[in-house]
């Protein structure tokens, strides 16, 4: 056979060989897509590695593909509410956007109905930490959320403690559930708030990754006294503190001893953050605990303990990893030591009346 020959009629074959492996690689990578459970396979492991790894610069296929924490565009059915009038802010009192664009959360800036929309079929891990005497605030904690904390959506209580047989038992409505954990204690209470950042990394990577798209890390010795929603989660949230919101920077509590890793100078930050409610994805509030944890073991080493403990490390975390959303002081406050102004149209999680040296003794 002549070579062009041959070259003509192998051309054609190799034509129509290239071409049906084409047409069925096209067929099967479409047959996985068709097939739900495998989809779902592909993408919980997906977001596994997305939240692992943080990768936020390859974008998913589709909106089902995602983890709704970082990525999503969601998608919402057709509701009717109120239009937005962009000549007329929604409130004129108040700061509602941060320097770097994260919006402020405050009463009558957000529409619940469509929040709860485009949240739906989240799951909300919120941690909490009750350790040695801090049982007692745990009925009136849980009692307080069912009432007010993410209604309507599904919520995993974690609770670490080191006296698990004191968890109260509480009726919770449909979806929602608690998780003890039990942890170790310590015998300073310093120790005890510190470690709260070792805990949360651990058991971020051990379950939280696994089980929840968002962590909200409360304290205890607070109560829920109205509506807490979808409205706080982002990829990272922080609440302004009650003390010092409307403070000079100067003023803030932060720590300024350049030999702690906490240590901010005088001529920076943005605002003080409450440790008692912050959040995000689970990825994010690993990295930050993570983070935060890591800093608290070179203080140690160095022989420093920061001022205000881990809330010193969040506020360092917080000034160089700017939140997604600020939760205004509604979300954190104090009854009995700060007057209510007016501008503060609802008070949504509050410190219940605590002797500190009673309770924080063995
Ligand atoms: C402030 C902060 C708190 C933390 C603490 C550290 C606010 C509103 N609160 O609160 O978040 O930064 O300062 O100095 O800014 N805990 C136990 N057992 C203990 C001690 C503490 O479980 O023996 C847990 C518990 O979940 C409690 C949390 O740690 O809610 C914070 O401790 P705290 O409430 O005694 O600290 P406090 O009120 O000074």
């Amino acid at each position: 056979m002549e070579l062009r020959d041959f070259w003509g009629k192998s051309s054609k074959s190799w034509l129509f060989l290239i071409l049906l492996f084409v047409a069925s690689f096209g067929f099967y990578s479409n047959v996985f897509n068709w097939i739900p459970r495998w989809r779902q396979r592909e993408v919980s492991q997906s977001c596994e590695a997305h939240h692992l790894q943080g990768q936020r610069e390859s974008p998913p296929l589709s909106e089902g593909d995602c983890c709704p924490d970082t990525c999503r565009v969601p998608r919402v059915p057709r509701m009717l509410y109120p239009k937005a009038h962009v000549l007329q802010p929604t409130r004129v009192d108040v700061l509602l956007m941060t320097p770097w664009f994260a919006p402020i959360i405050w009463d009558g800036t957000y529409d619940s109905a469509i929040l709860n929309a485009q949240f739906k079929n989240t799951t909300i891990g919120v941690v909490v930490f009750a350790i040695k005497k801090y049982v007692v605030f745990l009925k009136l904690f849980l009692e307080t959320a069912e009432k007010y904390f993410m209604v309507g959506h599904r919520v995993i209580y974690y609770i670490l403690t080191d006296r698990p047989a004191d968890v109260p038992q509480i009726p919770l409505q449909e979806g929602r559930r608690v998780v003890i954990l039990q942890v170790r204690n310590y015998t300073r209470w310093q120790d005890v708030v510190l470690h709260r950042m070792e805990m949360i990394s651990n058991f971020s990577q051990q379950r939280f990754l696994h089980e929840v798209d968002y962590l909200v890390s409360a304290d205890i010795d607070m109560k829920f006294s109205d509506h807490v929603g979808v409205e706080i989660l982002s990829s990272l949230f922080g609440t302004l503190h009650p003390g010092f919101y409307a403070s000079d920077r100067r003023r803030f509590t932060y720590e300024r001893r350049p030999l702690s890793q906490a240590y901010i100078p005088e001529d920076e930050g943005d605002f003080y953050y409450a440790a008692a409610l912050y959040g995000g994805s689970v990825a994010e509030v690993y990295r930050l605990a993570t983070a935060c944890h890591q800093a608290t073991l070179i203080d140690k080493a160095n022989g420093i303990e920061a001022v205000w403990h881990e809330e010193s490390h969040l506020n360092k975390y917080l000034l160089y990893h700017k939140p997604t959303k600020v939760l205004s002081p509604e979300y954190v406050w104090d009854e009995r030591m700060l007057r209510k102004p007016p501008y503060l149209r609802r008070l949504r999680y509050v410190a219940v009346p605590k002797n500190h040296a009673q309770i924080r003794s063995r």
